[in-house]
């Protein structure tokens, strides 16, 4: 079984670096050549919450260069996904599609994106390919193209996606097991979950709430709610979007603020991925976060006043010309 990781952000790296020191068979695919030459030669570093660091040796490949045709692949393939929704577009699906018809008894693909919509998206794109939902809230951060720091231990929570009557997922329970042993050796928190979809919507609240605003005011995660009239927008986004989200399926549970306020403070330090894109330049996944909750809300027949005017504000910042 190979493990094929696509993305040499933040989340690509940790997967690829801890996946492949517990040898794994893990593959780091990367968008850029630049990137994959340098990982080949250099190797990844690996820091921890203490600042220690640690070389790992990964194979690194170009998702775009010639060589795929050529490469022999394993017979089963995971391929975890773990770009932005923004990069989700036409030439990195072709090249998902390529890797993925490269595996002879099939690959399936694990989806780490924040927000919602893209399920569907690779789903379609990707014929027969089963997509698997996943959520993680291991915090990572990326210092340079070949250094990740692993900045907060979370969860890793994976499984079927068969919402709104999607194709099911058909990888064998024996395939999910191997996979979840793999990522648990490599010291992953892995859970198999068979109700994705209020996972994904609890960590779409949480986006909802901590991206656009820290994106907002420039501020760290655990900055954000060190402010009284930032923890009342807070407060407000956080129950609009909840009660919407309710309404979409997600289960009623009193804890879901306190879930808020506990990753602002488990990654005090971080930027959220958000504020990153703002501060780059970058287009960032404000339709597929906020702008998804509102056209949810918009199917329920709700209003989402501040799901709009996140959305609306946040959008400029990441369009092409002034
Ligand atoms: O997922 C995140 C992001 O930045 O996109 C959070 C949970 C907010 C952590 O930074």
């Amino acid at each position: 079984m190979g493990i094929h990781i696509v993305g040499g952000g933040a989340i690509g790296l940790l997967f690829a670096a801890k996946l492949a020191l517990a040898e794994a068979g893990a593959t780091l695919w990367t968008r850029t050549e630049a990137q994959s030459r340098r990982i080949c030669e250099e190797g990844l570093l690996l820091v921890n919450k203490q600042g220690e660091e640690q070389l790992v040796r990964v194979a690194s490949e170009w998702l775009n260069g010639s060589r795929l045709s050529a490469m022999e692949m394993e017979d089963e393939m995971w391929i975890l996904l773990a770009v932005k929704q923004t990069a989700i577009g036409s030439e990195l699906l072709s090249s998902l599609k390529a890797l993925s018809d490269k595996a002879r008894n099939g690959a399936s693909v694990i989806c780490l994106q924040n927000g919602i919509g893209h399920l569907e998206k690779l789903a379609d794109a990707l014929g027969g390919t089963p997509v698997y939902a996943a959520v993680t809230t291991d915090g990572a951060k990326r210092e340079d193209s070949r250094t990740v720091k692993h900045t907060g231990i979370g969860e890793l929570w994976f499984g079927e996606w068969d919402a709104n009557g999607q194709k099911k997922a058909e990888k064998s329970e024996i395939a999910q097991k191997m996979l979840l042993s793999s990522l648990q050796k490599a010291g992953f928190h892995a859970i198999l979950s068979k109700n994705m979809k209020n996972r994904i919507y609890q960590k779409l609240l949480i986006n909802a709430v901590i991206n656009p605003l820290t994106a907002l005011f420039d501020v760290t995660n655990g900055e954000l709610p060190q402010h009284d009239g930032r923890l009342r927008l807070m407060r407000a986004l956080h129950k609009e979007t909840y009660e919407i989200l309710v309404a979409a399926g997600m289960e009623r549970s009193e804890d879901r603020w306190d879930a808020v306020l506990d990753v602002c403070s488990r990654t005090s330090a971080n930027v959220s991925s958000m504020l990153a894109d703002v501060r780059a330049g970058r287009p960032t996944e404000i339709e597929a976060i906020n702008g998804a909750v509102s056209r949810l809300a918009k199917q329920l027949g709700r209003e989402s006043p501040l799901n709009d005017a996140m959305t609306a504000l946040i959008a400029p910042y990441g369009e092409a010309t002034l």
